[in-house]
């Protein structure tokens, strides 16, 4: 886009690759994020040194902190996101569930608000049948849920779920709702313009998870037909009209069996995995992201937006697979990164690079394309194969299992798949 850039980075992110390729890097602090990425002083005086117009804040960190998105509108930085006010909304998981219930959208039978006593736990059970999942107001991203199956564990979990919630986000409030059993994790894509313009981009289905930490998505869903995309998609868009969302977005749906919907949440950020997405509509995203938060109007028409062949993403993450998926720190030996037609890598590593033990442990994202699903399974089973790191550990080997996985292969998975999976292969092992 001919924009120049200004990286900032913490002590640790020296010689990360995105400080090499910017135009201009600044230091903001030391490793621990708190003292740097997490900054807000840090990061805007190095934005006014530099005298920026705008920052993207990527999908960490600040990128839904509704406090940074003012700081930086009254610094008159362009916060390339959504309004402090569409963050701080969708931020309360069960504001977000109210009025996406207001906006009619389908959501999980449940509380209609929070649930303080045991006695209104139990009523409420009664009402919608086990089992139930109790949810804190404040979390999201499957912190700091509680399963229930009777009225003795409903009890007992809804006083541990209250003084975690409390400990954990400084509120106290939970709400309960009906548990859907094996659903698939399933989540539509929304651009929104300062005008209202509002479309769909089809799905990912990110049910391939491990401890709420996404391993694999795709695009589209082996399970969503034109119908129900159109379906899914048309609602996404009405819930987050309802509130005058603006900039890239996302609303997660659970889907059960019966190819039923609810809203579980919404991401007012750009997501790990948006590059399924672009990969099968064509569509930039952090470049439409850039030119809403500019004011411009985004000009594509939702029936020009069109899903063409398949995509998958796997997340390498320095763990190591055959021990529980530690993590593998350390100083990078030997790389060879995959390449060819239809592969997308996305990385800050390169031979020589030292894997700091800081952060996240995501150090590269393959995103392999195909006309369809089995095209775009091959694919990335080759690049997996030929992705060479030494002596660093990662989710390789998972991945590569999982793809020749009979029942993946097939497209039979839920949230509850890679359990499974894991659990059958430790038999295995006895
Ligand atoms: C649920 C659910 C079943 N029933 N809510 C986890 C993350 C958060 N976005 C919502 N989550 C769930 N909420 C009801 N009523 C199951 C999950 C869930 C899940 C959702 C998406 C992806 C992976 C998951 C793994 C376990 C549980």
């Amino acid at each position: 886009m001919g924009i120049r850039t200004v990286a900032v980075f913490s002590e640790a992110d020296r010689s990360s690759l995105h400080v090499r390729f910017a135009d201009e890097a600044i230091c903001i602090g030391q490793a621990a994020s708190s003292n740097s990425y997490l900054n807000i002083p840090a990061i805007i005086s190095a934005a006014e040194i530099t005298d920026v117009e705008a920052i993207h804040p990527g999908y960490g960190f600040l990128a839904e902190n509704a406090h940074f998105a003012e700081i930086c509108e009254s610094c008159k930085i362009t916060f390339i996101g959504p309004t402090p006010e569409n963050i701080r909304l969708m931020g309360d998981k069960m504001a977000a569930r109210t009025n996406m219930k207001k906006a009619g959208l389908p959501i999980v039978p449940g509380s209609p608000g929070v649930i303080k006593t045991k006695e209104e736990a139990l009523k409420l059970a009664k009402q919608i049948g086990y089992p139930v999942i109790i949810k804190a107001a404040a979390g999201g991203g499957g912190k700091g849920m509680r399963i229930c199956h009777n009225d003795l564990t409903l009890v007992s979990s809804l006083m541990t779920a209250q003084a975690e919630a409390e400990a954990n986000f400084g509120n106290a409030n939970c709400y309960i709702e009906k548990y859907i059993e094996e659903p698939r994790h399933i989540e539509i894509q929304l651009l929104a313009d300062k005008f209202g313009h509002t479309v769909y981009l089809g799905e990912r289905d990110c049910s391939i998870q491990r401890r709420h930490q996404k391993l694999l998505e795709e695009s589209p869903s082996p399970v969503i037909d034109a119908k129900l995309r159109k379906r899914l998609g048309e609602t996404a868009v009405r819930g987050v009209k309802a509130f005058n969302y603006v900039s890239a977005g996302t609303i997660e749906f659970l889907l059960d069996k019966y190819n039923n919907f609810y809203f579980m949440e919404m991401n007012t950020r750009i997501q790990v995995e948006h590059p399924v997405t672009e990969m099968v509509t064509g569509i930039d995203l952090i470049k439409e992201q850039i030119r809403i938060a500019a004011g411009e109007k985004f000009k594509i028409q939702q029936d020009a937006i069109h899903i063409k062949g398949a995509a998958i993403e796997c997340r390498i993450n320095a763990e190591d697979y055959e021990n529980n998926f530690m993590p593998s720190p350390g100083k990078i030996e030997s790389l060879n990164l995959p390449g060819g037609p239809n592969i997308r890598i996305d990385t800050h590593i390169y031979q020589g690079y030292t894997i700091s033990p800081y952060y996240d442990s995501l150090v590269a994202k393959i995103i392999a394309y195909g006309n369809n699903r089995q095209d775009a399974v091959k694919t990335m089973h080759r690049a997996l194969n030929e992705f060479h790191i030494s002596p660093i550990k990662t989710t390789i080997p998972f991945h590569i299992k999982l793809l020749e996985n009979p029942l993946f292969l097939k497209g039979e998975i839920s949230t509850h798949f890679v359990q499974e999976m894991l659990r059958e292969e430790s038999k295995g092992e006895l």
